[in-house]
């Protein structure tokens, strides 16, 4: 086993211990959480609550969960950020890959007995006392799956719904680079729980509203390819938004269609919220290390995904994003 390896895996022993021994569970994920956050999240929250152990679950404001994810288990025990615990003895994130990505559950990450922080994000900063962050894995699903083996969580139903869900979106229905033959193994496992595979993937890559529609058809139309530079970019602003009637959570899987152009290696998404900040998402196809991009503006990702979100006009933002090209 290589070094790193090794301290992951210490990393994940030191973190069971402390969950097992801990009267209450405090789990955070990322704001706007995606798939794998909330996934990840809900699954150890599940195995905790249904092993007789006590577990809150919570994210940041905006309190919202985006519609694809409704066919989530559990959805409706997690508690607004405001009744998370302000200094838990232990508390543990999920896909989280910085202390300011968890918005205002940050004050209680800070003051926590233990924060322990499962991630599979390269850029994550390690700002916890604990850290299980495994770069390899195609998921924070992934490295949750380990936590439960550890603990002697048993799998069951409503945690093998949440993982499959988390390693679905994450692996992008099995089709990046990550999905390797361990991935498989995993959905292989939580799919023999009863998985609804064909709801859970209609739900959470295929339904939309007309509304999300007619909103994609105009801002589709409107995208800039950059041929030069091979940069393909879009952007959905707050009247956008009103005139469809449409919420950005809604918008999560704008950047997968606008990945999609063959001229392109880079691909940017830009979401104008109703406070003006932007929520800028970037894609590459490899080349380009676009996690390094969004480092320098206060984000992170991978080298194939990632984010940052900015005050600055969306137009200074793309500037940016194309000098760094
Ligand atoms: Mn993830």
């Amino acid at each position: 086993m290589s070094e790193a390896a090794n301290s992951v895996e210490a990393a994940l022993k030191r973190a069971a211990q402390l969950i097992a021994d801990a009267p209450v569970v405090a789990l955070a994920c990322h704001v706007s959480p995606d798939g794998d956050a909330l996934g990840s999240m809900l699954a150890l929250h599940h195995a905790l609550r249904a092993a007789g152990r006590k577990s809150i679950a919570s994210f940041p404001n905006p309190f919202v969960v985006a519609p694809h994810y409704r066919e989530l288990p559990g959805l409706e025990t997690l508690v607004p950020p405001g009744e998370f615990p302000l200094a838990p003895q232990v508390m543990v994130t999920f896909d989280c890959g910085s202390m300011s990505r968890l918005g205002d559950l940050e004050p209680s990450a800070k003051a926590a007995g233990e924060l322990i922080v499962l991630d599979h994000h390269v850029s994550n900063d390690r700002y916890g006392s604990v850290n299980v962050i495994d770069p390899d894995a195609a998921a924070t699903a992934v490295v949750v799956r380990r936590l439960m083996g550890e603990l002697e969580l048993p799998m069951a139903h409503e945690p093998a719904v949440c993982l499959y869900a988390a390693l679905v979106c994450d692996t992008g229905r099995f089709q990046y680079a990550t999905t390797t033959p361990e991935v498989f193994d995993l959905a292989r496992e939580l799919v023999g729980y009863g998985v609804p595979v064909e709801r859970l993937s209609r739900a959470l890559f295929e339904e939309h509203r007309f509304a999300y529609l007619q909103l994609v058809a105009e801002i589709l139309g409107r995208a800039e390819l950059c041929v030069d530079q091979r940069f393909v970019w879009t952007a959905v602003t707050v009247d956008d938004f009103d005139r469809h009637g449409v919420t950005i959570d809604e918008a999560e899987g704008l950047i997968d269609l606008v990945r999609r152009t063959a001229e392109a290696e880079v691909s940017c998404v830009i979401k104008e919220e109703p406070t003006g900040t932007v929520r800028v998402s970037l894609r590459s196809l490899g080349n380009v290390d676009v996690c390094r991009i969004a480092e320098r503006e206060g984000g992170g990702g991978h080298r194939f995904a990632a984010g940052f979100t900015s005050s600055d006009p969306i137009p200074e933002v793309i500037e940016r994003i194309k000098a760094a090209l």
